[in-house]
């Protein structure tokens, strides 16, 4: 494969990798990139064209099952799809390096994390047996950092008539007294949701090795009105004045998605509220609600029993049917148990978002060690089961990501990678002051640019008189043009851009006096094969006072998580390149603007790969 063509080799070899610390006064851009990245717009759509290698899409495990089906959503319902020839080598070059997941196997949602004795626990759904869905376990590892993980046998596993059919999302639960309380639930033989509590068979051991399930299991059944396949994901609890310790359940009647709460005083016996903590019309099954405070003021995060003066509450609830995690900030009325959001207009389901990529079924807990609130979430793969089957591995798990309310707006929350990952920042560069004219494309010569921490601050000057009325959203994708975007990154791209991931910015001037910023990755020339689900995510993104347009990514083989100003918006990708990996993949700046300059300022990092592994038990 060619490695740089005339077009992105001009600049001469001392200009090409700087190091820290030195400037990059210049490089050159190039503004035929406009046309290349204006030429592609057609691959956004995935016409099946006659192959001879058809392959006929799995059905839909999961929704037979009662949970969201588990398939890309471009392909659910498509009966057949052409395949790439993808290789082994394509296959290997996309596992993560520094992003947990198991050493094979299907795996989902986040279960049950806590930090216990010097270690931090995640369980998460697990098929020991296949790439795909199903058969679902307990999964669970151990980290001292929340980056390099020893994996451990699996904690809980569907062997009893409450769970036969899958043990499935749950929560912990850090007693004052040092017990530990593990709610989960259980799909029993007639496919019926009920709750079970689990506990350590050993509070001593700091590895939690062992579990076992209470003998009063199930300890929650369907209550009446609500379906045998509608109640599931219990909260962790948090403790009312009362005494009494509250635990939220996520459920629906017909098309209103609901959040149900029990009161309990030993996790045994419980007490259903006579009203839901929350309810929205039309938003369908509540799946994983979690619910915690965070203060108004401040950086720390709070124990999930807080409440009360500077104290607000985040509500978040993974929608079935949308696949999304949707929240909202609102007050907590801990004495009648009711939630309000603060602004009914972006109330759950309706307002915002985690994370506007491919994300779901997050669940965060409180790390008392070091006071604050921690966010995980699932990342499922956007290629084909079938794919998934071949490679023996789907899915993986963000960077866990700190939260915190935003205190700029009072309105959205701000995730950040958790500081630990900063441990595996290797190599990096420095680019000061890169001037972007309108249409260009500036290739960035760094080393290795699979496993990048990628900082970039961009100031925007227009250069010619302002124009309203342009596109108002992410949907025309990096190659939208209009007089003040998009400009951003191209990740993972090949030498001449056939393959690439933008991840940018949009500022459109909707009125004389405003300006609308978005925050957009667009995935639509990714991959040049077929078969994986390309889109452009994205929402508009609050710019404050005299904030800078930021944005932080985290490039890891298959996965582009991307941060923007300071974690106000999220998007995770997954992208599938043929030919922009190993050493074939580059790096670039890009704007697409019409009428604006853009000047960038980056530091980059090479990120180490994380030990991931399973514990070596022997050693005990
Ligand atoms: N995954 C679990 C369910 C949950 C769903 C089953 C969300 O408990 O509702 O694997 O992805």
């Amino acid at each position: 494969m060619a490695v740089d063509t005339p077009l992105l080799d001009p600049l001469p070899p001392a200009t090409r990798r700087q190091q820290c610390g030195l400037m990059l006064s210049s490089l050159l851009i190039f503004s035929v990139g406009l046309l290349t990245l204006t030429g592609h717009r057609s691959q956004r759509s995935l016409p099946i064209s006659p192959g001879v290698d058809h392959h006929r899409t799995p059905p839909a495990r999961g929704v037979r099952e009662g949970v969201s089906a588990k398939s890309s959503p471009g392909f659910v319902g498509e009966e057949e799809r052409v395949s790439y020839n993808w290789t082994n080598a394509m296959f290997n070059w996309q596992r993560t390096a520094y992003h947990f997941q198991p050493q094979r196997n299907w795996m989902n949602d986040p279960d049950g994390p806590l930090y216990h004795k010097g270690w931090y626990h995640i369980f998460y759904q697990y098929n020991p047996d296949s790439a795909v869905w199903g058969n679902i376990t307990w999964g669970h590892a151990v980290s001292r950092d929340l980056i390099h993980w020893l994996l451990l046998p699996l904690a809980l596993v569907p062997d009893r008539w409450y769970d036969v059919n899958g043990v499935w999302t749950g929560s912990a639960t850090r007693h004052p007294d040092g017990n530990i309380y593990m709610l989960y639930t259980g799909s029993t033989g007639n496919l019926t949701q009920v709750q079970n509590l689990a506990h350590p068979a050993d509070p001593s051991d700091p590895l939690l090795l062992h579990w076992a399930k209470n003998p009063a299991n199930p300890v929650l059944l369907p209550p009446p009105g609500i379906g045998p396949k509608d109640f599931r994901d219990p909260t962790t609890a948090w403790l009312g004045s009362d005494g009494l310790w509250r635990v939220a359940i996520g459920s629906r009647v017909e098309k209103l998605g609901l959040t149900l709460v029990y009161k309990t005083k030993d996790f045994l016996s419980y007490e259903l509220l006579d009203h839901y903590l929350h309810s929205v019309p039309g938003t369908g099954m509540w799946e994983c609600v979690d619910f915690f405070p965070v203060a108004v003021n401040g950086t720390k995060g709070l124990d999930t029993s807080a409440a009360g003066e500077g104290i607000k509450h985040v509500l978040k609830a993974s929608l079935d049917d949308t696949k999304l995690d949707h929240f909202a900030v609102g007050t907590y009325d801990p004495v009648e148990d009711l939630w309000t959001p603060d602004d009914p207009k972006k109330d759950v389901g309706i307002g915002l978002k985690y994370d506007y990529g491919r994300y779901y079924a997050s669940k965060t807990f409180y790390d008392q060690e070091k006071q604050r609130r921690i966010l995980w979430g699932w990342i499922n793969e956007t290629d084909t089961e079938f794919d998934d089957l071949k490679k023996g591995w789907a899915s993986l798990q963000t960077i866990p990501r700190t939260v915190v309310l935003d205190s700029r707006t009072g309105a959205d929350l701000l995730q950040w990678p958790v500081e630990e990952i900063e441990s595996l920042r290797l190599r990096s560069y420095c680019f000061e002051d890169v001037l972007v004219g309108p249409g260009s494309v500036v290739p960035l010569h760094i080393g290795s640019v699979t496993q990048l921490d990628i900082m970039a601050e961009f100031e925007v000057e227009l250069i010619s008189g302002k124009k309203t009325g342009e596109e108002n959203s992410c949907d025309g994708g990096a190659v939208e043009r209009s007089s003040l975007g998009p400009f951003g990154i191209l990740a993972l791209a090949d030498a001449s851009l056939s393959e690439l991931t933008s991840v940018f910015f949009r500022p459109v001037q909707t009125t004389a006096d405003a300006v609308t910023t978005y925050f957009c990755t667009d995935q639509t020339r990714s991959s040049l094969a077929p078969d994986v689900f390309k889109v452009v995510y994205g929402s508009s993104i609050p710019v404050v006072g005299d904030e800078k347009l930021q944005m932080r990514v985290l490039v890891d083989h298959s996965i582009v998580e991307s941060f923007g100003q300071g974690g106000r918006r999220v998007i995770s990708s997954r992208v599938y390149p043929t030919k922009a990996i190993y050493g074939d993949a580059r790096l670039f700046l890009f704007n697409n603007a019409t009428d604006a300059n853009v000047k960038v300022k980056l530091k980059i990092w090479e990120m180490n790969s994380a030990f991931i592994r399973p514990y070596p038990l022997d050693q005990l």
